[in-house]
């Protein structure tokens, strides 16, 4: 075991290579910790700026539990891949039009990367975890022949229906204008139905020649990887790990999440991936949420990357306030931002739902939000992070899709292990689509309402649904725990990296 060697442990160096995007490095930072506090190197290669959105909460660490965490930096390629100064990261990109030079950028970092490898990092790396749309540490690992483990930041479900979608060929027979035919994802232990719209970009590849070589690219790097490191807990989704271990055979399959209950205290959890966040308006929104009764508050967010458009939005705010219920509504949104800022205050929503709404423009301390007792509902985009952390605060879902995973994140919530209710998105919205639909509403105030009163109201269904999230956030907390499945698969990585390491140096 892990503990009866130690001075190979100390050996183990951990290297993390996460996505420049909130979504991505926050949970890849949590995993980093929760390796590091197991006496295990580990050092996060990022770039300046989105080194600085973490610092904070790594240093607390360094300081309080292990100082075996270290980041270091790579310079981002701005110039070079035509990304405006100040940008290095996909929420901030200033038009999704530059989404292609922001994989240009991340190839562009191949040879510092590899640089760094060869000249700074000591002891020289035992494996590298990476974000797949990084598709270049392909290459990086197997020119230093280090093993390399994908971390995918989403769930076995989201893999399985991926993976039996790609290998069974079914969309093909459907095309574009088919989009009212549903698709039964084939080989899943439950009867999921897609639209073709809904499924990722994968299966929805556009027009863009360059994007779809990019992802093509990510596709073919994912083979021969190492293994996989999922964000998600065996308790929750069993049948499905173990099918997903199945079908891709040889890759291993540690699931090692909830990796955002890492950050146990409060303090931990506001300043989260913000560097600036304070204890003032961290004390108005715990003080708002005191004032609520137990599992009364709504919590609306639909996401940093959302989609959504001003009169969609709008709907959704005119739906909280015919609630009549408090809420928590974080109106960060890329998607025409100046235009919906302006409203809440124009239209008199600010003034009328003042006494029992908080409107949230800027970032928001989601973790500290939803593990409050007073909170009811999270109405969520279903990004698989957010999701995630729905369940594990015990807090039922309201779900609202829009592209990428999330259509299967909803499946899961709903359908798996019922702990959510739709509020009834049909089409997906993807980059650049955000005015197909008309004017954008998909989802009227009536069925906002509908929604909420379907997870909040009384009545046995509703009552059985708390009880189970309830249920799956215990098994969340236990999980990450001495004994618990993700702890026990964190365990076996470690010791899985060691006994490939001594291989080698005996070879
Ligand atoms: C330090 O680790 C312990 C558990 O190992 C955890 O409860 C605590 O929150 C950690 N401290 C920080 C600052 O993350
Ligand atoms: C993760 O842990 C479970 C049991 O807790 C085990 O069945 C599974 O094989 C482990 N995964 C890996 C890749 O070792
Ligand atoms: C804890 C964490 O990583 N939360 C992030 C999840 O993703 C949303 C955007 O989709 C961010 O706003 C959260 O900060």
């Amino acid at each position: 075991m892990v503990s009866s060697t130690p001075q190979l442990c100390n050996n183990l160096h951990f290297v993390f290579i996460p996505l420049m995007a909130p979504g991505h490095i926050l949970p890849m930072v949590d995993m980093a910790k929760l390796l590091a506090r197991r006496n295990v190197k580990v050092t996060i290669v990022t770039t300046p700026l989105n080194a600085l959105q973490f610092k904070a909460s790594l240093d607390r660490e360094v300081h309080q539990n292990s100082s075996k965490i270290q980041i270091v930096v790579v310079k981002f390629p701005n110039s070079e891949a035509g990304i405006p100064q100040g940008c290095e990261s996909l929420d901030t990109l200033p038009s999704m039009d530059l989404k292609e030079n922001f994989f240009l950028a991340l190839s562009l970092m191949q040879m510092p990367i590899e640089d760094l490898i060869e000249k700074s990092l000591d002891p020289f790396p035992s494996c590298i975890i990476y974000d797949k749309n990084i598709p270049c540490v392909a290459e990086i690992a197997t020119k230093f022949n280090v093993p390399r483990i994908i971390f995918d930041g989403t769930n076995c479900f989201n893999l399985l229906c991926n993976h039996n979608l790609y290998a069974s060929k079914v969309c093909d027979k459907f095309s574009d204008d088919d989009d009212d035919q549903v698709i039964v994802v084939p080989g899943l232990p439950h009867r999921i139905e897609m639209r073709k719209s809904q499924l990722p970009t994968l299966f929805n590849p556009g027009t863009n020649q360059n994007l779809i070589k990019v992802r093509e690219k990510i596709r073919e790097s994912e083979k021969g990887a190492y293994g996989v490191v999922v964000n998600s807990f065996e308790e929750l989704e069993l049948e499905y790990v173990r099918e997903y271990q199945r079908v891709i055979g040889c890759t291993k399959v540690w699931c090692l999440g909830p990796v955002s209950l890492t950050n146990k205290d409060d303090l931990d959890k506001a300043q989260r991936g913000n560097k600036e966040f304070s204890n003032e308006i961290e004390n108005k929104y715990v003080k708002f949420l005191d004032s609520w009764p137990k599992g009364s508050v709504i919590y609306a967010c639909l996401g940093s990357l959302n989609r959504v458009s001003p009169k969609q939005l709008i709907e959704i705010g005119l739906g909280l306030e015919m609630t009549k219920r408090p809420f928590i509504w974080v109106l960060r949104g890329a998607y025409r931002k100046d235009e919906m800022e302006k409203w809440p205050s124009e239209n008199g929503f600010e003034e009328r739902v003042k006494e029992r709404g908080i409107l949230i423009k800027g970032w928001a301390p989601q973790i500290l939000i939803l593990s409050h007792s007073s909170i009811g509902a999270f109405l969520t985009h279903c990004g698989w992070n957010s999701t995630l952390e729905g369940i594990s605060s015990g807090v039922p879902l309201i779900t609202f899709p829009m592209f990428a995973d999330q259509f299967y994140n909803e499946k899961l919530v709903v359908q798996v292990i019922e702990i959510g209710v739709r509020i009834g998105v049909e089409n997906a919205v993807h980059f650049g689509d955000e005015d197909k639909f008309g004017d954008g509403v998909q989802v009227t105030r009536e069925k906002v309402v509908d929604a909420i009163e379907n997870v909040m109201g009384e009545g046995e269904e509703k009552e059985k649904r708390r009880e189970r999230v309830k249920e799956y956030a215990d098994l969340a907390k236990n999980t990450i725990e001495e004994g618990g499945s993700s702890y026990n698969n964190l365990s076996l990585l470690i010791e899985d990296i060691l006994n490939h390491v001594s291989k080698v140096l005996i070879n």
